[in-house]
């Protein structure tokens, strides 16, 4: 994939004037919001960097997983959450907000508002399907594994126009980003995703680091705990094809749960042969967290959106359930898919 060299053009030609940017990530932020976020940070520093200074910032709904912290500028990315009146003047002055990893600005939560009424030219680079139509310019784009990986498309074409070094920073951030969307090489992967990895590990980033820093720095509890969810949390329903993992209160009190510990425990039980659809049910926050994976032909987004209060992509969505008890949401996982793959449609 490539990106339109005409959208480039606009994208430059919206990031001249501005005195004050604003880049917004989603609620819980993965790899893929903080590398996207933070590479895009760093290529504007660079795109500015000598001339009269504008004031580029970083911002997410709540708390970035500890293992995403070693990334450059993820220190200085502001949570909504911890300081919610620092977050709103950054909004509110800014000239410029540019949106990234989210089709929907409901993802950023209580800046969704602020954001809507913004007067500031609004940007959107995402990948996931139907974006909301809010900003002033839309890139996006779902033939493409990753937000950093359309963010580096989209960077290199704007670079060329603008003479722009692409530091090293913004390399390393949106490789990380894609890295951790596609699972490590294994899901949404395209044929310019190569291409990417490809022209940016000849930049000379530290890759063994960053494989190191996201997929061997489990803690111990965390490695207990995904060995206890295989062996006690799953359920599996051989003739729908599907598994479902329940991770209870009880259970992340006992093994210590911390932000992201979980993180892609919904994707092992797709390892199993037969194993079509995957979900991971979480407890916590006053709903529980729903997460749908599928390796085959089931739109798990279709799914999300009938049953689960929620979407996104086809084989990856996410949503939640607000008045279930966390004792039922397997049988009701079960009966939602019966009714669906007997063609239940709302
Ligand atoms: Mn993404």
């Amino acid at each position: 994939m490539t990106v339109d060299s005409k959208i480039a053009g606009e994208f430059c030609g919206m990031l001249l004037p501005a005195k004050k940017i604003a880049i917004v990530g989603h609620h819980n932020p993965d790899g893929d919001c903080i590398g996207s976020l933070t590479g895009m940070k760093a290529w504007l520093d660079s795109l500015f960097g000598g001339k009269e200074p504008v004031k580029v910032s970083t911002l997410v709904p709540n708390h970035i997983p500890y293992y995403l912290m070693f990334m450059d500028g993820a220190d200085s990315v502001v949570l909504y959450s911890d300081n919610p009146d620092k977050a709103t003047s950054i909004l509110e002055e800014a000239d410029t907000i540019i949106c990234m990893d989210l089709n929907d600005l409901a993802r950023t939560e209580e800046m969704a508002d602020i954001i809507r009424k913004s007067a500031a030219r609004k940007i959107l680079i995402d990948h996931h399907p139907f974006p909301e139509k809010f900003a002033d310019l839309t890139v996006s784009e779902t033939e493409v594994s990753s937000a950093s990986e359309l963010a580096w498309w989209l960077i290199c074409e704007a670079s060329l126009k603008t003479g722009t070094e692409i530091p090293v920073e913004c390399k390393a951030s949106l490789y990380t980003g894609m890295m951790t969307d596609t699972n490590n090489f294994c899901n949404s992967v395209f044929p310019s995703t190569f291409l990417m990895a490809s022209q940016i590990a000849e930049a000379g980033i530290d890759r063994e680091k960053i494989q190191m820093e996201i997929m061997n720095s489990f803690s111990e509890e965390r490695m207990r705990l995904m060995g206890l969810m295989l062996k006690d949390k799953m359920t599996v329903y051989p003739d729908l094809k599907a598994a479902v993992l329940v991770l209870d209160q009880e259970t992340k009190d006992k093994y210590n749960y911390r932000d992201g510990d979980s993180e892609g425990f919904v994707n092992l039980p797709l390892k199993i042969r037969d194993i079509e659809i995957s979900a991971l049910f979480t407890q916590g926050n006053g709903y529980i967290k729903v997460s749908l994976r599928s390796k085959g032909a089931v739109s798990v987004n279709r799914l999300c959106r009938l049953f689960f209060n929620g979407g996104g992509h086809e084989r990856a969505a996410g949503g939640r359930l607000y008045d279930k008890p966390i004792e039922e949401v397997a049988d009701y996982f079960e009966k939602s898919l019966r009714l669906f793959l007997g063609g239940f449609s709302a």
